[in-house]
């Protein structure tokens, strides 16, 4: 379970979340006037209106008389007076509106894909995370995109919401002003992450109120409803202090590490790129098949035939995963899975075929008990299927 609420003011009479990119002035200043305005006209109006329903009111069964009458004078100050305060509503949205849209030259982009259920923050060199991190004082555009339904991103602090259409192209932009501010050390962090680690668990951004890097943080929601898990499709947004400081958050995120190990990768993989939202490592049923005990264990697929769960499955349920939809215990799984074909790279998928086998691999202990000639034979037979297949169906990714 996730909630965030890292960006509410600690003053308890504040209706709204801090104020903290360019347009939350201009966006409260007008909602609070427009509100105001309302208030000031509603509470004479319902006044009047039960005074004179009072005051004119009839015994029971006396008949109505007929008042057809006006005054002139009275009816144009009450009609132009407050159309005036109308064009000076309008004059502010129009204005905030059309801010809104106008997107700055030069504004540092960022794709933004969103998807049942979780966001896919796409910084360029293959550098896809679920965080947003920007730059404080510097507008940033994001482009977005939706694999499956319309989600919505919605940042509270920063006043901007934006629909996300699958099959279209949308924008949004702000300037975030003030930067997070790190709350704690990477050692700190790095204690903290190794501590989840053991206890299998992911980060408590809620509980710990900081992101994985240390940094507090604004809140980011969808809001449009979008099935099971809608709920909890949130994520974070960091705004850094300078275009260095987000480089260097970029760079770490690159690519598997040297010493990294691919199963290792592969892990943080799982996270960061939403499997986690859908695949269990506990042997649950989620949304799609637990990844436990899975490698090596033979699959039925929606149309009545089997497939062993090896390093080729794994890769085409990845890039292509309607090609065989999974069945477990009879019941078929929705085809919901995002492609994830030009989005992972060889090393990525590597890595996470690597994690998976790292979750039990009923292959080696099947392997470890076979006689070495049966282990030959099946060697060759598999050789003649692999080069089979590699004829037959070349996956490519890009
Ligand atoms: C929106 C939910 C969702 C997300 C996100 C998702 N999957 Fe899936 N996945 C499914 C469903 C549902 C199935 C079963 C139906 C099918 O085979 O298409 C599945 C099937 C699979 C299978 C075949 C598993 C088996 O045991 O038969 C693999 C492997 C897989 N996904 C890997 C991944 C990886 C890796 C990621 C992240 C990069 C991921 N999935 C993200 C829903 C999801
Ligand atoms: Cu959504």
């Amino acid at each position: 379970m996730m909630s965030l609420l890292g960006d509410y003011t600690s003053s308890k009479l504040s209706v709204f979340p801090k104020s903290a990119s360019s347009f939350s002035g201009e966006s409260d200043w007008v909602f609070h006037f427009i509100t105001i305005v309302c208030v000031v006209f509603f509470i004479p109006i319902a006044i009047a209106l039960f005074g004179f329903a009072w005051k004119y009111r009839k015994a029971k069964g006396e008949p109505a008389d007929s008042q057809v009458d006006h005054n002139t004078t009275l009816e144009l100050v009450w009609s132009i007076g407050p159309s005036f305060l109308l064009v000076v509503m309008f004059y502010f949205g129009a204005r905030g509106y059309l801010d809104m849209r106008s997107i700055p030259e030069g504004a540092y982009n960022v794709g933004v894909d969103a998807y049942k259920w979780g966001w896919g923050m796409n910084y360029g060199n293959g550098v896809i995370h679920p965080e947003l991190h920007v730059v404080a004082g510097e507008p940033t555009k994001l482009t977005m995109t939706s694999k499956d339904v319309i989600h919505s991103l919605y940042i509270p602090s920063f006043r901007v919401k934006k629909d996300i259409v699958p099959g279209r192209y949308n924008y949004i932009w702000f300037k975030a002003m003030e930067p997070s501010e790190k709350v704690m050390t990477d050692e700190e962090c790095k204690q903290l992450a190794d501590k989840d680690k053991e206890e299998n668990l992911s980060w408590d951004y809620d509980a710990r109120q900081c992101t994985p890097d240390g940094y507090n943080f604004y809140d980011l929601y969808c809001a449009e409803y979008c099935g099971t898990n809608h709920s909890e499709m949130q994520t974070v947004v960091v705004a850094h202090e300078t275009q260095e400081e987000l480089d260097a958050w970029i760079k770490k995120y690159s690519s598997r590490g040297p010493d990294e190990s691919p199963a290792a990768y592969g892990a943080k993989l799982y996270e960061r790129r939403g499997c986690k939202s859908c695949h269990s490592i506990d042997g649950s049923r989620l949304v799609g098949p637990s990844y436990k005990g899975s490698y090596g264990t033979m699959r039925d697929i929606v149309g009545g035939s089997q497939v062993k769960v090896d390093e080729n499955y794994i890769r085409e349920s990845i890039l292509n995963p309607k090609a065989k939809v999974a069945i477990e215990q009879g019941v078929a799984y929705q085809p919901v899975m995002p492609s994830y074909k030009g989005q992972l790279s060889d090393d990525d998928i590597y890595s996470l075929i690597e994690f998976i086998k790292s979750l039990g691999d009923a292959s080696a202990a099947e392997e470890a008990s076979e006689s070495p000639a049966e282990e030959a034979a099946e060697m060759a037979s598999e050789e003649a299927a692999e080069a089979a297949s590699a004829d037959a169906e070349p996956v490519s990714v890009e």
